[in-house]
């Protein structure tokens, strides 16, 4: 990555998500990307690495608690509900956008992998243990930040699930 890819100024969102990490005692940078981050697709192209590398937080709902789960999940892999939901002990629904936001505090393509508005419950993708380094969202849709997987699991005190 060179210079041209960051810029000294990140959004707001992004330094909400850098001073959420230092609470959480992880030192991380978030960067303002030049191209677009917002799919873990274009993560993986903005950042230079695999979409395997990439964390993409999603948020369910418990169908019958209504309780927000955060899954933080490998860009390569697809979530398998079903599989998920009977760890979980409840089926899961997907929430809409806007319900998304109020949940966290981030819109969709930039929900950060910590510092949202009520802490989530959090489950961590095992797939993603396998890296050296993984590449998360800061708040925006251009803000990353990279991390060790693990760090990034002390961090966030997440259960390591199989999700596919
Ligand atoms: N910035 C990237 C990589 S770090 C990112 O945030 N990827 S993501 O996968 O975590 O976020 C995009 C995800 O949001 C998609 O995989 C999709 O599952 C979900 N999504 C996209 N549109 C909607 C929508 N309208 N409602 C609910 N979820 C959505």
């Amino acid at each position: 990555m060179s210079d041209s890819d960051t810029t000294a100024a990140i959004p707001p969102a992004a330094q909400r998500v850098q001073e959420a990490a230092r609470r959480l005692g992880l030192d991380i940078t978030a960067r303002e990307m030049a191209e677009s981050t917002r799919t873990a697709e274009d993560a993986a192209a903005a950042c230079g690495v695999t979409v395997g590398q990439i964390v993409k937080s999603l948020v369910f709902v418990g169908a019958q608690s209504g309780r927000p789960y955060l899954l933080l999940v490998s860009g390569s892999n697809r979530v398998n509900e079903t599989g998920v939901a009977a760890h979980l002990g409840e089926a899961l629904r997907r929430p809409d956008g806007r319900s998304v936001r109020d949940m966290t505090g981030f819109a969709i393509g930039g929900i950060p992998p910590f510092g949202h508005d009520r802490p989530l419950r959090t489950y961590m993708d095992a797939d993603l243990l396998q890296y050296d380094v993984v590449w998360a969202a800061a708040g925006t849709p251009r803000s990353v930040f990279a991390v060790h997987p693990d760090r990034l699991r002390e961090a966030v005190k997440a259960e390591v699930i199989a999700v596919v």
